[in-house]
């Protein structure tokens, strides 16, 4: 925020002094809290803070808050977020606003720009005021919901807050988090017990909740970290009924239920019931639900997969359950075997202190390594479209890095050339060797190019192509530049295919099942980027790619160790696209990727 303001009033270098600052606070592992209170010093250890940006941080835990900072809030009293997440609308541009039209909120922009105000302003036109426009419905829409990597971290604080309870019997997750959509509207969590109310007490002191939305018998409402969390007690013979039920969607539950009553049986949250010897009970959805919600005989609701069972299915994932043919699926015992996240024996999109790493490539091995993975792919961006200053590799460079890659496998303990190898490398033994791999992320223009020299591509053991440049381009330009992308005989991957940022950029629109049955027919794998802000491709191109026969990898784009973790947002998404293990190719041993690489 410090940052957006400074940038807004016209202020150079120092924001992104800020934004790097802030960037390597969070990735510090240290809590920032203890270093203020060992001082100036110690906070000022951290890479790229300096004397001053220390000062502030001591400040703001000292007093709560900080004199520049607020200075600033008064002196731009916008709501800084909400505009900036218009596309096109930057911290310079909201300054610009506030300082012509006094533009503070989402609704002023809007009207302003209704007006024909924004075109008068130096510098703006008419097209600048028709793209805000355009633009500020997705910005209005996505405000709302909250990104699963956002949303994720604090359901599974409360998840465990809540387990750790001496009354719960069992503790879920439930709601779209449990369907791990890559956006949540509310964070859902059910408990099982029979002392209710000293459960919702617990819940509303939970040290993490910042205000108690509401609180009754048996459920309650907190705000944490910016997002709604509800919670609902019940009795531990009806847990199972009620996780189907709150687990959800509305659509699959309104087939589930339309099964169950097919067979004279009714669901509803409290369990499912024999309704064969009781009258008009089968009636749906009626006001008087509540008095006869637990009528007739009970035949399931302890379990969850007890409820499937007994409507004759198979229990189904929850992150299937969108109504799309997993109901029928289910019932014919033909549910797809999904990946997991334990199936993954590698990444195949990393970055390095050569490119916009933090880490260098040694590291990064490392970090792979510990994670018991059985080779690691090193593709630092190229330089080209979308790739901000000398940030990526040229021709030259890519040579250069491969001696460092090189150099890197003979520094790190257990590591060997991915190359090389004939025996394909890491099985099942925890001994084996992390074989790695040479790459680059290379860069899809406009047109459909790869603008890295074929020769160089053609030196390198994989390479994922990217679009990172003209995202706004229209569906149908889209489609021909992926579909060229993918058809080039050097690219193995096709990374983040939309470009999208959740709520903050949608990304192109292509023709998915042009493109996915082109990756299939060019024997390239479609990316799910596991970064929780980009989530690309979707569930939705995962089954589109995965009905081609296409294959899928799932990867995180880390640039740090800690971002190889996003591995399970990927994988999540991946099964929401009803892949199976066999459809992801970073779920094949070492030899099967080379494999797929040679092929
Ligand atoms: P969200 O929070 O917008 O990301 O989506 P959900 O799916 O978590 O929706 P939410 O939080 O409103 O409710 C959680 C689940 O509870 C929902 O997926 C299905 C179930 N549920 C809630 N209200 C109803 C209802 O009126 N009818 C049915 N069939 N199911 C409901
Ligand atoms: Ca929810
Ligand atoms: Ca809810
Ligand atoms: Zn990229």
């Amino acid at each position: 925020e410090f940052a957006d303001l400074l940038e807004a009033t016209g202020v150079e270098y120092k924001p992104t002094a800020y934004r790097r600052a802030a960037e390597n606070v969070r990735e510090h592992t240290a809590p920032i809290e203890n270093l203020a209170g060992e001082g100036e010093a110690a906070v000022a250890e951290i890479d790229r803070v300096g004397d001053a940006i220390a000062s502030k941080i001591v400040e703001y835990f000292e007093t709560g808050e900080i004199e520049e900072l607020e200075a600033l809030r008064e002196e731009l009293p916008v709501d800084m977020a909400g505009l900036t997440a218009v596309e096109g609308v930057g911290p310079k541009t909201v300054g610009s606003l506030y300082e012509a039209l006094g533009v503070t909120t989402l609704d002023e922009l809007e009207a302003a720009a209704e007006a024909g105000e924004i075109r008068e302003i130096s510098g703006f036109g008419a097209k600048t005021e028709e793209n805000i426009l355009e633009n500020i419905p997705f910005a209005r829409e996505s405000r709302k919901r909250t990104r699963l990597g956002d949303a994720r971290p604090v359901a599974d604080a409360a998840l465990s807050y809540l387990a750790d309870l001496d009354a719960v019997e069992s503790a879920e997750v439930c709601g779209s988090i449990r369907r791990w959509k890559d956006t949540i509207g509310d964070i859902d969590l059910l408990v099982a017990s029979d002392a209710r109310e000293p459960i919702v007490e617990a819940f509303t002191g939970w040290a993490e909740a910042d205000a108690t939305i509401e609180a009754g018998s048996g459920k309650a409402s907190v705000r944490a970290s910016g997002t709604r969390v509800d919670l609902r007690v019940v009795d531990p013979d009806e847990f199972g009924a009620a996780l189907q039920y709150f687990t959800g969607s509305r659509a699959h539950n309104v087939a589930v239920r339309n099964r169950a009553i097919d067979r004279d049986l009714k669901l509803n949250e409290y369990g499912l019931f024999d309704v064969s010897d009781v009258d008009g009970a089968g009636a749906e959805d009626g006001g008087a639900e509540a008095d006869d919600r637990r009528v007739g005989e009970r035949v399931a609701g302890e379990t969850e997969a007890g409820v499937y069972e007994a409507l004759d299915m198979d229990p189904v994932p929850p992150e299937l359950r969108e109504n799309n043919g997993e109901v029928e699926a289910a019932a014919a015992g033909e549910l797809p075997d999904l990946v997991e996240a334990g199936d993954l024996r590698g990444d195949l999109h990393t970055h390095t202190d050569w490119s916009d790493g933090g880490f260098s490539i040694a590291e990064m091995i490392g970090a792979a390594a510990d994670r018991g993975y059985d080779y690691h792919v090193v593709t630092d961006h190229a330089a080209g479209p979308g790739i901000f200053g000398n940030t990526g590799l040229d021709e030259p460079d890519i040579a250069e890095q491969a001696a460092a890659v090189e150099d890197a496998v003979s520094e790190v303990d257990g590591a060997v050339l991915g190359r090389g190898i004939d025996d394909g490398g890491g099985g099942d033994d925890a001994d084996d060797p992390i074989a790695v791999f040479h790459g680059i992320e290379a860069n899809i223009d406009a047109e459909g190019a790869i603008t890295t020299d074929d020769d160089a591509l053609a030196d390198l053991d994989l390479v994922v192509a990217s679009p990172h440049s003209a995202l706004g381009q229209d569906g149908d330009a889209a489609t021909e530049r992926l579909v060229r992308a993918v058809e080039h005989p050097h690219v193995d991957v096709l990374g983040h295919p939309t470009g999208r940022i959740i709520n903050s950029r949608p990304g192109v629109s292509p023709d998915v099942e042009a493109v996915v049955a082109a990756a299939a027919d060019a024997g390239t794998a479609i990316e799910v980027n596991a970064n929780p802000a980009r989530l690309d491709a979707d569930g939705d191109t995962v089954r589109a790619a995965v009905d081609a026969g296409a294959a899928v990898a799932v990867n995180t784009d880390a640039h740090s160790p800690r971002e190889l973790d996003n591995a399970r947002y990927g994988v999540h998404t991946a099964r929401r696209g009803w892949a199976e293990t066999a459809d992801v190719l970073n779920a094949r041993s070492a030899a099967g990727l080379r494999e797929f690489l040679d092929g």
